[in-house]
């Protein structure tokens, strides 16, 4: 590759240089790197943790699953790879995409260009040499003319400031950055904080462990029934056997997996026809729930009736009526927050051992060092844990310090709201790719489906530059600004403005409300991409 090879000195030292730097080595850092190395870039990626895989690697909470369907979360750019691994349940816990991550990484040599236990800590564009200059929490400094961000968007795990945590004597753990080592509840009386999806998938599990479990619950959620079950062979090999074809429909498709999609609107059908649509779906689980009419996540009516059987099937499953009532959202629009697939989540709150702490009602006022004390009761408890979520989207990116042309920083750029050209770079941030960044169907879509989907554009982009001797590429500020209205229009024609959502930022104080994601489709969104770039990355400034 043509290079300028202005080398940066720190502290009297050579700074090494690269072509492209990948922060981050989960599931899009991995496939990025197995694509710049097969175009004959050279590479160096760097992860905080100790081994590859991203999300999975942390989030080793107790009944950590994915909601996705395995055999469709999982690379397809290898067909070898898609045949040969055997995944053994519908929806695979995280140990086993773990082991699938790790299979990856060896399998395609990938982690001889990964540092490990290393943070990336500034990443600054120096306009003179047209080139990123990266620093490390151990003060590492490594030259790049592209930078690219493989940081995932549900990376920067949130513990909210209650006061007195640091006087707890107990053990306290966040769900998204659980010990390597096993925690044993045994005996213990545990509270779990939150009910999003982290929550929802472990309290059962937390449940069969712990002598009792305080579960304090702020807002409750619609969780909808995965139906786990070991993988049927004979459906394995019936995927097998079209896989392509299959990979191809999820591309083109709007969430990037296959779902069985109604046509017809749920209000010009009799509620005893949708009363049976609901329970086939509730049969059959998994996310094809809110895709059973095409109007349930645009018009209110519509959706009240999806969630009223919701609300009726947990007060089947809940015994106390209380309790059922509390447990009852009513606060959104189902589906408007990401549903959480479950496994026994509502008959967990029948178990004697179990009890809900509406602190709606009666809110945390401190961390004790025994417990915690709501504003009308105090608990003790042994252990703590935290099911807060995550600073979704940009958190991970403002981690890190990064400046652009002249200095400017991304996270005053964003600070009222992230701004990006099709959700893969921001104007004044040339040779900067944001893989699933927001303003991209990333979180609201097969998330594999939408890693290599940019992984892909963006390395058919580097190459494009390097065959036509371009040194530099930015988005122009018209094409950014005219990107983000249509994202946000385009979210607005939907019911997910309505909920508290962290796709809105809504669970971050003091966190713009700007709902993040692309929601146009991942079949969409993949032609607007790839018509940008036969038009010669139309929207792009190129500069040789
Ligand atoms: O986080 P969340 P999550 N005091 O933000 C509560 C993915 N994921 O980790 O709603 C008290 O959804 C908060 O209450 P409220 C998936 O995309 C996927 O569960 O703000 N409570 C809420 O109940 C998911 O959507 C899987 O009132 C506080 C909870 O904590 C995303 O990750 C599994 C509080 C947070 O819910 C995030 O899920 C797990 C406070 N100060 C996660 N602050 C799969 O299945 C927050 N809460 C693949």
């Amino acid at each position: 590759m043509e290079e300028s090879r202005d080398r940066y000195t720190a502290q009297g030292a050579a700074a090494d240089d690269v072509d492209v730097v990948v922060v981050g080595a989960g599931l899009a850092g991995l496939y990025m790197l197995y694509r710049l190395r097969r175009l004959g870039f050279r590479a160096r990626a760097f992860e905080t943790g100790s081994d590859v895989g991203g999300t999975w690697y942390w989030n080793r909470y107790p009944g950590a699953r994915c909601d996705v369907e395995s055999m469709e979360y999982s690379y397809s750019f290898s067909d070898e790879l898609q045949q040969e691994w055997r995944w053994t349940e519908r929806y695979a816990g995280q140990a086993e995409i773990l082991r699938y991550v790790n299979h990856v990484a060896d399998r395609f040599d990938l982690r001889r260009d990964i540092q490990f236990d290393t943070r990336v800590v500034s990443a600054h564009f120096d306009d003179a040499g047209t080139r990123w200059l990266i620093t490390t929490e151990h003060g590492e400094r490594v030259s790049a003319r592209f930078c690219i961000m493989a940081v995932g968007c549900l990376s920067t795990a949130q513990v909210p400031a209650i006061p007195g945590l640091e006087t707890f004597q107990g053990c306290w753990y966040h769900t998204g950055r659980w010990p390597h080592e096993a925690v044993d509840f045994a005996g213990q009386c545990v509270g779990v904080i939150g009910t999003g999806s982290s929550g929802i998938q472990s309290i059962p599990v937390i449940a069969r462990q712990a002598a009792h479990l305080h579960v304090f619950q702020r807002t409750p959620n619609y969780a909808f029934p995965a139906q786990n079950a070991p993988l049927d062979p004979d459906d394995e090999r019936r995927i097998k056997a079209c896989y392509a074809e299959l990979r191809q429909a999820e591309r083109e498709s709007r969430t990037g997996y296959m779902i069985d999609r109604g046509e017809q609107s749920a209000l010009e059908v009799t509620p005893n026809e949708r009363e049976r649509e609901y329970a086939r779906r509730w049969e059959r689980g998994g996310f094809g729930y809110t895709s059973a009419y095409r109007d349930l996540l645009t018009d209110q009516s519509a959706n009240d009736t999806a969630a009223a059987y919701v609300r009726a099937r947990i007060r089947d499953i809940v015994l106390d009526p209380e309790v059922a009532e509390l447990l009852s959202p009513n606060d959104h629009p189902i589906g408007t927050k990401r549903l959480p697939l479950d496994t026994g989540y509502y008959e967990t709150y029948n178990r004697a051992n179990v009890t809900l702490v509406d602190i709606r009602a009666s809110p945390i006022d401190a961390i004790t060092p025994t417990g915690l004390r709501t504003r009308d009761a105090e608990y003790t408890l042994d252990s703590i844990v935290f099911a807060t979520g995550f600073d979704a989207m940009t958190g991970p990116l403002f981690g890190i310090d990064i400046r652009g042309g002249g200095g400017c920083a991304l996270r005053e750029k964003w600070a009222a709201g992230p701004r990006t050209y099709l959700g893969i770079a921001s104007a004044g941030f040339p040779n900067l790719f944001l893989i699933t960044g927001p303003g991209s169907p990333s979180v609201l879509s097969n998330m594999i489906v939408s890693i290599e989907q940019h992984v892909d554009w963006t390395t058919d982009c580097l190459s494009y530059l390097r065959d036509h001797g371009v040194e530099r590429i930015e988005p122009e500020l018209s094409a950014e600004e005219s990107w983000v209205e249509h994202v946000n229009e385009i979210a607005h024609t939907t019911l997910y403005p309505r909920a508290n959502s962290w796709y809105m930022g809504a669970n971050i104080p003091g966190k713009p409300r700007i709902f993040m994601p692309y929601v146009g489709g991942v079949g969409t969104y993949r032609q607007t991409c790839a018509n940008v770039a036969a038009d010669g990355y139309r929207g792009f400034i190129l500069r040789p």
